[in-house]
């Protein structure tokens, strides 16, 4: 059944028959987190970057049910372009294949398509997480439970403050998911390099990246690895100003009451227009900042 489901793009094929090192990417981010055209730009540009650190690229993607791994340039068009492309986590899935229907991932759908297609590195922007006053309307991210589950390593620029940063760490202290700083000791939070949080480990370099995710897997612990790559100091965001833009965020989710998965495309797109457009720039420059570390680890897992 799974061949029939998973394509791979011939670059991706290649790679797979020669053992080079694949980055998986996800295509939630194309098509819920950036508007067009600045998504499809920055999709090719990080798969750039991720060439030219002699890396493979494989964006993941659902197309009429296919199980894309690589897309192709008009692929990633028409992700970028269409207005009516399901968000697709774990429990969609099923649904979008069965139907031959378009899905864009999510941080937990493409972490499940890359391990089915044998990749170990994924590089996003920031995973989803424990959402404020969880408490009472118990949303969290499928992302921590895949992070708990699934052998993938996710690079990114932490999580976002539209979270609750301090219970996403709890939820994944509790199912054993590393949460790893690379060159700092704070958790960045996504548009600034620091929050009030500490990661659990730190790493200096992508060689003690590969030796930390390399020993977790063979201890046979299942389950992925947070590595927490902060935003370059000139493209960071002032904290008191995207602090403000995101509790403005927020009560603007609370009164249109806003639930299930639209939370947090809502809050992002209520984070950009309130910013003006400095948070796009910012987000496009710490997804790159990804991709070039990503890839050095990717390149560093397989020496
Ligand atoms: N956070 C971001 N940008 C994003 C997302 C999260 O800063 O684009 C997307 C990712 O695809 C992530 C998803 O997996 O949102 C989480 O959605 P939810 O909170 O509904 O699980
Ligand atoms: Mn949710």
């Amino acid at each position: 059944m799974l061949e029939n489901v998973l394509e791979y793009a011939p670059e991706v094929l290649e790679a797979r028959k020669r053992n080079l090192p694949i980055v998986a990417l996800e295509s939630t981010i194309i098509s819920h987190g950036m508007p067009y055209p600045q998504n499809v730009e920055t999709a090719k540009e990080v798969e750039s970057i991720i060439r030219k650190n002699g890396a493979v690229p494989a964006t993941i993607a659902i197309l009429n049910g296919k199980i894309k791994i690589g897309l192709s340039e008009d692929e990633l068009e028409f992700l970028a372009k269409s207005k009516d492309v399901a968000k697709a986590s774990r429990r969609d899935l099923p649904y979008l294949v069965s139907n031959r229907k378009n899905g864009a991932t999510t941080v937990a759908a493409t972490m499940i398509c890359a391990s089915l297609a044998g990749i170990e590195v994924f590089v996003t922007g920031g995973i989803g997480g424990v959402h404020r006053e969880a408490e009472t309307t118990m949303d969290i991210s499928a992302d921590l439970q895949e992070l708990a589950q699934t052998n993938v390593t996710v690079v990114c620029a932490g999580a976002k403050s539209i979270l609750d940063i301090g219970l996403t760490l709890e939820y994944l202290e509790t199912f054993g998911v590393p949460v790893v700083g690379y060159q700092t000791d704070r958790l960045p939070a996504f548009y600034t390099r620091t929050s009030p949080y500490s990661v659990n480990f730190r790493v200096d370099d992508p060689d003690q990246a590969a030796q930390l995710i390399r020993t977790k897997w063979e201890l046979g612990l299942d389950g992925g690895i947070v590595i927490a790559n902060p935003i370059p100091e000139r493209d960071a965001l002032d904290e008191t100003f995207i602090n403000e833009v995101i509790e403005a965020a927020l009560s603007e989710a609370k009164e249109n009451n806003v639930a299930g998965k639209d939370v947090t495309p809502f809050l992002l797109g209520k984070v950009k227009e309130l910013t003006k457009g400095s948070s796009l720039i910012a987000n496009i420059a710490l997804v790159k900042h990804n991709a070039d570390i990503g890839s050095r680890i990717a390149v560093s897992l397989l020496k």
